[in-house]
């Protein structure tokens, strides 16, 4: 038997951190040998350049007259099973339990029993989403028919089983950067773009939403820049973007902030930063604050979520409690006034990237657990970067 699998993978391909995984997952898979099969509405935004182990198919939604809503979820389920049969796939791997799961169960009906479903929870799909009622019975459902379930911390796993009142072994996978596009790069020229010399760059990527408290960045950063001269980046877009705006301008503090928009190239961008702020509500796990440590750049931001489980308090980064933007605007102050301590902590930041959430650990995570639901045994495979 062929020891290379057949590996589905449906993500949301237009945004999020849960795509930016499951793009990047597959073309680590793909790079090892095995066969990997997005089904999704659109080209995951990650792709990037050919490989001949990845192929693409696209989703196409009815839009006949009756429908007030076409029905994509239906499409979708459809077009899963269509390729797991056309193309004989052992896996369908699902990023995000809200529709992608629930495809994925319906998918396994029409293929049947030989089809395995791996189901990896991303967050606001057990945060937000199955908190209510409209949704938590089918999130129940689909997770519990899921061949196997994964989370992206030991918090997420733990509110998955309080919200939802579930027993079933969940695997811990944590999110994971690719070593060769992540590590610190040379970025003077673009630095002096924003900041003087001698003033530091603090920086916030995210989609605006208000679980992420980005009016605490803000706050955090006005009270560092009275003590440390310093320039704020924002990196992104979404609907908190405008209040952003206008609250800086009540600020004055227009001159001190630049708004860079979306960027595909976030280990460039991120390298010009000194901090990044991350000061959320709820997050599962912070894959912006994993890209900033590869970079060697600390992260300052909340207990939330799993938070904690990536950055360690003290060593890569500080955490203090949501809201809380008096501590971390003096942890900043403590990070950007003190050179041994920076040193320190950039140095942790890299070692612990590489050690923790490398690429090759959670991509072989992964396959360990293909294998399992396959109830075949795990072959000597080739590390994901190796
Ligand atoms: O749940 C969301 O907000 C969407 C999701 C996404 O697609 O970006 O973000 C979650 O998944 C990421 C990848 O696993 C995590 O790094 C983020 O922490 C998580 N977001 C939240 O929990 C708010």
């Amino acid at each position: 038997m062929d020891s290379f699998l057949k590996i589905g993978i449906t993500c949301y391909p237009s945004l999020g951190g849960s795509g930016v995984v499951a793009t990047e997952l597959g073309k680590l898979l793909a790079e090892k040998g095995h066969e990997v099969h997005f089904i999704s509405h659109s080209v995951p935004f990650r792709l990037g350049s050919f490989h001949k182990n990845i192929k693409y198919h696209e989703v196409d939604v009815s839009d006949y007259y009756v429908f007030r809503y076409p029905p994509y979820d239906l499409s979708l389920a459809t077009k899963m099973a269509q390729v797991a049969k056309a193309q004989n796939l052992d896996v369908l791997h699902v990023h995000y339990a809200v529709p992608h799961a629930v495809c994925a169960f319906l998918a396994k009906q029409m293929v049947g029993d030989k089809l395995k479903i791996v189901t990896t929870l991303h967050g606001t799909d057990i945060t937000v989403l199955a908190q209510d009622e409209s949704l938590k019975d089918l999130i129940r459902l689909a997770i519990n028919e899921s061949d196997a379930v994964t989370s992206v911390s030991r918090d997420l796993m733990r509110e998955t089983r309080e919200v939802l009142d579930i027993t079933r072994d969940i695997d811990l996978t944590y999110n994971f950067v690719d070593e060769r596009v992540y590590y610190p790069r040379e970025c003077c020229d673009c630095k002096a773009d924003f900041a003087d010399p001698g003033e530091k760059v603090l920086m916030h990527i995210s989609n605006f939403r208000p679980v992420k408290r980005v009016s605490d960045v803000v706050d955090v950063f006005e009270m560092v820049n009275r003590k440390v001269p310093s320039k704020l980046l924002f990196v992104g877009e979404g609907p908190d973007l405008p209040k952003i705006q206008w609250k800086i301008k009540e600020m004055g503090l227009e001159d001190r902030v630049h708004f860079l928009g979306k960027q595909d190239d976030i280990a460039q961008v991120i390298s010009m930063a000194d901090i990044l702020l991350l000061p959320s509500e709820k997050e599962s796990f912070g894959l912006v604050a994993l890209e900033a440590m590869a970079c060697g750049v600390p992260t300052v931001g909340s207990i939330a979520g799993g938070i904690p489980e990536l950055v360690a308090h003290g060593e890569t980064g500080f955490l203090a409690p949501i809201g809380d933007t008096r501590l971390m605007a003096d942890y900043c102050i403590s990070l950007l006034t003190d050179d041994e301590l920076t040193s320190r902590v950039r140095e942790a930041c890299l070692q612990r990237a590489k050690t923790e959430f490398s690429s090759d650990i959670i991509t072989a995570a992964y396959e360990a657990i293909y294998y399992r639901v396959l109830n075949r045994k795990l072959p000597r495979l080739k590390p994901a970067c190796g």
